[in-house]
């Protein structure tokens, strides 16, 4: 599995958090206020599984088993809760590509940066999202991972 000198390819992807607030609506637990999805994912729907092996999120330890691993796509864990707080995510690539795991962070949203857009109250049904836009940048990557890339 030789690496390929001076290749470097780039691959784009996006990460973070979508959040309903659930006005009431049964929770599993009556303190819960919001309903939420973190997620990491190819830009226009690309299917990263070619090369993303698994992903790891670790949430707050106020939930159950904090350590979330998904092995398929979609990569993305759904919880409710109340509260927002810093969600560790370690991308794991396959064997075959040679790379080390990539961790991000994201702050979980749940409201809001504004209260008001314009000056109308923000709505109480419109969902809060929080997406970062990224890359990954793979130097010199092995033969292997540069052929998969090629045939994608
Ligand atoms: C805060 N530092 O105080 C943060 C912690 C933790 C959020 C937020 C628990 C859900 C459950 C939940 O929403 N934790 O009951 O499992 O705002």
């Amino acid at each position: 599995n030789k690496r390929m000198k001076g290749v470097s390819i780039a691959r784009p992807f996006y990460y973070g958090s979508i959040a309903y607030p659930l006005n009431g609506k049964k929770a599993s637990d009556a303190d819960h206020t919001h309903k939420w999805t973190v997620m990491v994912k190819g830009l226009n729907n690309e299917d990263l599984s070619y090369y993303v092996k698994k992903v790891v999120f670790k949430l707050h330890e106020t939930y159950p088993n904090p350590l979330r691993t998904v092995e398929s796509p979609p990569f993305e864990v759904s919880e409710t809760g109340w509260g927002e707080f810093e969600i560790m995510i370690k991308i794991h690539f396959h064997s075959s590509t040679a790379e080390k795991p990539v961790m991000v962070y994201h702050h979980l949203r749940l409201h809001p940066y504004e209260d008001d857009i314009n000056g109308q109250p923000w709505p109480k049904d419109k969902p809060v999202m929080s997406l970062l836009y990224d890359e990954f940048v793979f130097n010199e990557p092995t033969e292997s991972l540069y052929q998969t890339f090629q045939q994608h």
